[in-house]
């Protein structure tokens, strides 16, 4: 069988998760916030004057930055205009109903107040404050899940933790000791201090072994039963799969629950000369298109050294809000629907009803579709009045509309019996 390009097995959907009613509120929510953020937000792509090609968030392995050198933008970090409600309200603005934080990505340095290494945000920098407390305690106020992202196998600041060659000789690591006396203790902390918990967000499974990975999924299930975990965790012990950065399945996937991490530019972690930002249109689209084949959308966003988030992020996730707050009837908790493979449209499906998602309007408006059974369409944005018709012909629909698509973004519409 040729290798999986977009649900690699090792970090597919664990057997039977894809019956598992623990995922029933993922699979409504839909559409999700990713927020990466950490010092490497401070060099933002750039290293001794040097751009440094790539994702932002890998700036100290792409330089190989020493230790001893990258350690010293703690010092600097003082993100005085982190606002954690901002960013959960934010989030609701877009129709974004979790949010994925990176508590520890693979530099190392810790975005919450551990007790296991003093690089933290809390011990390391002249900022001094929990972040994750602020952004739980917002998430818990405003109703929208939190999940936090972890490296547990990718450390380049700690002795035993994989993938720094440049500082450590890898024959002389342990990482069997990393997990037992640093990830475990760390998973621990991340789901005993910040509240209910809704995903474990673990990345890169590069060495990990069945396990390890087990081993860890019996911890956050011994510690919050309902919180989730993703593809990443390694082993194939995800409670949903998790795609490629970015990628969408060019068709439906409906035997996994699965999400699409993305970004809005081309990187997770700020970086200020990463200009490159999907139009909202795009990102609706994206939206759509997952959902149609039976997935999530996890959208990140990579506020700077200061803790601002890029207006151009905020822009496109107010936009993206405005249509959901239209739209949202045919893409929350829906199914894929039964017009498949068509490049002009997308569908959805809920009980009694068909969502039909144009993406290439036609200039006369009028489209041909199989007869699924429908009788009559309507717009489900609720402010449309544009003149909208179906008549039955032939073992086909006929929708005739106005000759202008009456959304910018996508058009919506409901097909009932
Ligand atoms: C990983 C991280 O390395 C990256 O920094 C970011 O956090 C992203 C969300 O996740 O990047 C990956 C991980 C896995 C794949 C691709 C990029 N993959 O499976 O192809």
């Amino acid at each position: 069988m040729p290798a999986e390009p977009y649900f690699k097995p090792e970090r597919g959907q664990r057997p039977g998760a894809n019956q598992d009613p623990r995922l029933d509120w993922w699979r409504q929510a839909k559409f999700g916030m990713f927020i990466h953020w950490g010092v490497y937000s401070i060099p933002a792509g750039v290293w001794n004057g040097e751009h440094i090609p790539g994702i932002g968030e890998w700036i100290m392995l792409r330089a190989e930055i020493p230790i001893k050198e990258y350690e010293q933008l703690a010092l600097d970090f003082n993100p005085v205009k982190y606002d954690a409600e901002q960013i959960v309200q934010l989030a609701k603005a877009a129709g974004q109903k979790y949010i994925v934080f990176t508590s520890k990505h693979h530099d190392g340095f810790c975005m919450y107040g551990t007790a296991q290494t003093p690089y933290n945000i809390v011990n390391a920098t002249p900022y001094g404050e929990d972040i994750l407390k602020a952004l739980s305690e917002a998430c818990e106020r405003e109703g929208i899940k939190l999940g936090l992202y972890y490296s547990q196998t990718q450390d380049w600041h700690h002795p035993n933790g994989y993938g720094n060659t440049w500082d450590y000789d890898e024959s002389e690591q342990d990482f069997n000791d990393y997990v037992e006396t640093f990830v475990k203790p760390q998973v621990a902390e991340i789901l005993s201090n910040y509240g209910p918990i809704a995903i474990v967000w673990f990345d890169t499974p590069r060495i990990i072994s069945p396990r390890q990975s087990q081993e860890l999924l019996d911890l956050v299930r011994e510690l919050q039963p309902e919180c989730l975990v993703c593809g990443r965790l390694g082993n194939q012990l995800g409670d949903y799969a998790t795609a490629q950065d970015n990628a969408i399945p060019p068709e439906l996937r409906a035997e996994v629950d699965w999400e699409t991490p993305a970004t809005i530019n081309d990187t997770w972690g700020y970086k200020t000369h990463d200009h490159n930002w999907k139009s909202t249109t795009q990102l609706i689209r994206n939206l759509v298109d997952i959902v149609s084949k039976g997935g999530n959308y996890l959208l990140n966003i990579g506020p700077d050294s200061e803790g601002a988030i890029p207006e151009p992020s905020i822009e496109r996730l107010q936009e993206m809000g405005q249509w959901m707050e239209a739209n949202g009837e045919s893409i929350y908790g829906a199914n894929p629907g039964p017009l498949q493979g068509l490049a002009w449209c997308r569908s959805t499906q809920e009980p009694g009803a068909v969502y039909l998602h144009i993406f290439d309007w036609s200039r006369s408006g009028r489209f041909v579709l199989p007869d699924i059974g429908a009788g009559t369409a309507s717009w489900v944005d609720q402010s449309l009045e544009a003149p909208l018709s179906l008549m039955r012909k032939g073992g086909q629909l006929i929708l005739q509309g106005p000759r202008e698509a009456p959304n910018e973004h996508v058009s919506v519409i409901r097909l009932t019996k």
